[in-house]
């Protein structure tokens, strides 16, 4: 059984569209987010914390907003922000900006305690795409960027996680919509905000459907 480690259901509904049905539960289990600028790191030590704590499959999800006009803040403090000035004032933030242009990012880590490293197709190879580099509203298109499981040694013992990522560009507006979860009524991609998508149509050009795309694509012929 494949855990999804999250404290938010709303990631999960998401997530499940993807994994075959049955396959994946929640454990809502809050692992150490690590102070760091990417979310690659913050993904990766959160999913080896996950797996020594669940002693099975973990796949943990880091997510932020990427203000272009604030340098990319909030970016992984995107929780902390939105529950200390809500998503009403990260909106008046932006809208004194130039350039309210933004893009969610979704990093998956992936940890079983084995090696990928030794599968006869590496998966490490620790390349990223293009895509990976664009910044946000970098072509209208969303992106998907897989990047190799980074294998880092922690007081001597090696837990290899495979990182999947996925990003989106929009820009920040006005509140609209009441679906979704987090920034999702402030965030507008083609001429909606994700508040005002269902599920399947936020899946199909999200920052989490692309890294989860990714993720259940190797994870089928793993
Ligand atoms: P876990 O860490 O337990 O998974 P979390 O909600 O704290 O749950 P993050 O640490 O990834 O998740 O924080 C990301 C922040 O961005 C948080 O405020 C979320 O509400 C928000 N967020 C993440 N994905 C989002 C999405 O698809 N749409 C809108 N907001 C999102
Ligand atoms: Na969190």
């Amino acid at each position: 059984m494949l855990r999804y480690v999250t404290t938010n259901p709303g990631k999960v509904r998401e997530a499940e569209r993807y994994l075959p049905d049955g396959s994946v539960e929640r454990l809502d289990f809050d692992y150490t987010e690590i102070q760091a600028d990417e979310l690659g790191p913050i993904a990766a030590r959160g999913a080896r914390e996950a797996y020594r704590h669940a002693g099975e499959p973990v796949l943990v999800d880091d997510a932020g907003l990427f203000i272009e006009g604030l340098d990319g803040f909030p970016g992984p403090y995107s929780a902390y922000v939105e529950e200390t000035l809500g998503i009403e004032r990260v909106r008046d933030i932006a809208a004194d900006l130039d350039d309210r242009r933004a893009a969610f990012r979704c990093t998956l880590g992936y940890c079983d305690g084995d090696d990928f490293a030794a599968s006869p197709d590496p998966v490490d190879r620790g390349d990223r795409g293009a895509a990976a580099a664009a910044g946000p509203g970098d072509g209208d298109r969303g992106g998907d960027d897989e990047s190799g499981g980074e294998r880092v040694r922690e007081g001597g013992e090696a837990l290899p996680v495979k990182l999947f990522e996925g990003y989106v560009p929009g820009r920040i507006v006005a509140p609209r919509g009441d679906g979704g979860f987090g920034y999702d009524p402030i965030f507008e991609h083609d001429g909606e905000t994700f508040a005002e998508m269902d599920t399947d149509r936020k899946n199909a050009v999200s920052h989490r459907g692309r890294a989860l795309e990714k993720f259940a694509e190797w994870y089928a012929d793993r």
